[in-house]
């Protein structure tokens, strides 16, 4: 079949003037401001830290735009202004890194919108996963160059670029060191359960590149911004699926007459859900020992497409991953009902997880930023706001379906992953609500304009990238590589 993953000893891909021939190497790009990225030596020290302009700085960041000084603003909470030392009002500054990819690019533009003085930091890396494995988000995105110039002139609000790898410590420093941010929102990382099971080089990739990231951003946080709040994007896949209620983040246990709390257990079900773990874990370490202030947000599965922001210019529209590797389910459910494929369920379809709408991504992440953890604080929210079974969102995009008139079938497809298809599922998820979270419930009518929107699309839909390719049992060592 031809969706499946094939055995293959590398990967050749032609993109611009260079071949890479090894799945995580760096890779050059010709864009219109003639950017070059050196390709690195070792696949491991890896993606994308460009040089602009000095061929002899090899860490150099580059520098797309200025930094803004719009109107003050009077101090309000969340509106991105707060007091200085000495009575001025001052905007925050908010790092977002990962700020290219789907939640990060809504987020650095909704930070932005309300004012925040926002610098993205990302390596690029998740567009080359698509030019590796032959994917293409279903709504087309414009360079991040151009998202930014649209940008500016939409609002004109400048956004600062910073284009390199998080993993590069020099880079990272540079960054920091440069841009001195208030807040770091860290969304930089390899972000799909299925990539990471593709064989032993994803898999060292995603959890080299999530830890090792993470770790930079730690260390750079205490060497060059003590008081910077990390606000870290986890996952709700921390805990698996365990027969007990789940908490936000830590437990009270009894056991043999003592009493403590303590990290609720952690049973991950993926390299990628596991790197995560380890996150988390590190995290939780420099709160204490260095005072970091940290929240770790444990999303659950993000759905939709359009914020206020994105929606302002057809170049600033988000990307949108309906594939087998970077497609989440509901995503994938409307564009499958969108191309009159059968909606994939995979196994009995009683997996249930937590789900959010973008919108209150973005909304969840300005709530973190705008009351920021205490030093030394390593605080966890549980970030979704309704959860369902994989047959319920069938369900749902099955009826949505009939109301436009598009007949939706669903099959069920031997489940690609190692996951229990039924189970208990109790996850809270208040401290976000306290904070004031406004949700955006999965109402009929959401779930309408998001299989409408999928519907102007379908033309752009290969219909071949929506079968599962990667199956968890036939992870192996060779490198494979998705066959045409
Ligand atoms: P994405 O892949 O669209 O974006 C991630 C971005 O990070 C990409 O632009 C990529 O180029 C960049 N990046 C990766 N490694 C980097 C590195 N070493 N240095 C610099 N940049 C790097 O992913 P997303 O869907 O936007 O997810 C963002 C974060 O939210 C991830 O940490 C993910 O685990 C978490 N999350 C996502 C979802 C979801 O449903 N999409 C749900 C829960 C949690
Ligand atoms: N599923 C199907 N059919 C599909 C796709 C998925 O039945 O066509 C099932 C999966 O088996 C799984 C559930 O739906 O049980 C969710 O899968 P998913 O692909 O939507 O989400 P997942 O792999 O868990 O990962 C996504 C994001 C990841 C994030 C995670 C949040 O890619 O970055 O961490 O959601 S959570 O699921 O809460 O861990």
């Amino acid at each position: 079949m031809a969706h499946l993953l094939s055995v293959s000893s590398s990967l050749s891909i032609s993109s611009g003037s260079k071949s890479y021939s090894k799945p995580l190497t760096l890779f050059s790009l010709t864009s219109s401001s003639s950017i070059i990225c050196p390709i690195s030596k070792s696949p491991l020290k890896k993606t994308l830290s460009l040089r602009a302009n000095n061929a002899s700085q090899k860490h150099r960041a580059l520098h797309v735009n200025s930094v803004s000084v719009g109107q003050e603003t009077k101090v309000e909470p969340g509106s991105g202004s707060h007091e200085t030392s000495n009575g001025a009002p001052a905007r925050k500054k908010v790092m977002v890194i990962g700020g290219d990819g789907y939640c990060g690019w809504a987020t650095a533009l909704h930070l932005s919108n309300k004012n925040y003085e926002v610098a993205i930091v990302d390596n690029l890396v998740r567009r080359y996963f698509d030019h590796q494995l032959g994917l293409e988000s279903l709504t087309p995105i414009s360079s991040i160059h151009d998202r930014i110039r649209r940008w500016k002139s939409v609002t004109d609000k400048d956004i600062q670029l910073f284009v390199g790898d998080i993993c590069d410590f020099e880079f990272l420093s540079e960054a920091f060191t440069s841009f001195k941010p208030d807040a770091v929102v860290h969304f930089g990382e390899q972000r799909s359960a299925p990539y990471s099971m593709i064989d032993r080089s994803r898999a060292v990739y995603t959890q080299h590149n999530n830890v090792i990231g993470t770790l930079n951003v730690l260390f750079a946080i205490k060497e060059f911004g003590e008081d910077c709040h990390l606000v870290k994007l986890g996952t709700m896949g921390e805990y698996g699926t365990p027969n007990i209620d789940i908490e936000e983040g830590f437990i009270t246990i009894t056991h043999n007459g003592r009493t403590d709390t303590l990290p609720y257990p952690k049973q991950a079900s993926s390299f990628y859900h596991l790197s995560k773990v380890h996150d988390s874990h590190n995290i939780a370490f420099t709160c204490k020992a260095w005072g970091i202030r940290a929240t770790d947000l444990n999303q659950g599965v993000v759905y939709g497409v359009r914020t206020d922001e994105t929606a302002m210019h057809e170049e600033l529209c988000n990307r949108f991953d309906y594939d087998g590797v970077f497609g989440t389910a509901l995503n994938r459910f409307c564009v499958q009902a969108a191309v009159g494929h059968p909606l994939t369920v995979y196994g009995k379809g009683g997996q249930t997880r937590g789900y959010l709408d973008i919108r209150d991504t973005v909304q969840c992440v300005e709530i973190a930023i705008a009351n920021p953890a205490q030093r030394g604080e390593f605080r966890v929210f549980n970030q979704f706001t309704e959860q369902f079974s994989v047959n319920e969102l069938a369900s749902l995009v099955t009826k949505a379906g009939e109301k436009l008139g598009i007949e939706v079938k669903t099959i069920s497809v031997p489940n690609p992953r190692v996951e229990l298809e039924e189970h208990y599922y109790n996850a809270k998820h208040t401290k976000l609500v306290e904070l004031g979270l406004k949700p955006h419930l999965l109402s009929d009518s959401l779930i309408d304009s998001l299989l409408n929107f999928t519907v102007q699309y379908k033309d752009r839909v290969d219909t071949k990238q929506i079968m599962p390719s990667v199956s968890w049992r036939k992870i192996g060592v060779k490198p494979k590589t998705i066959a045409a």
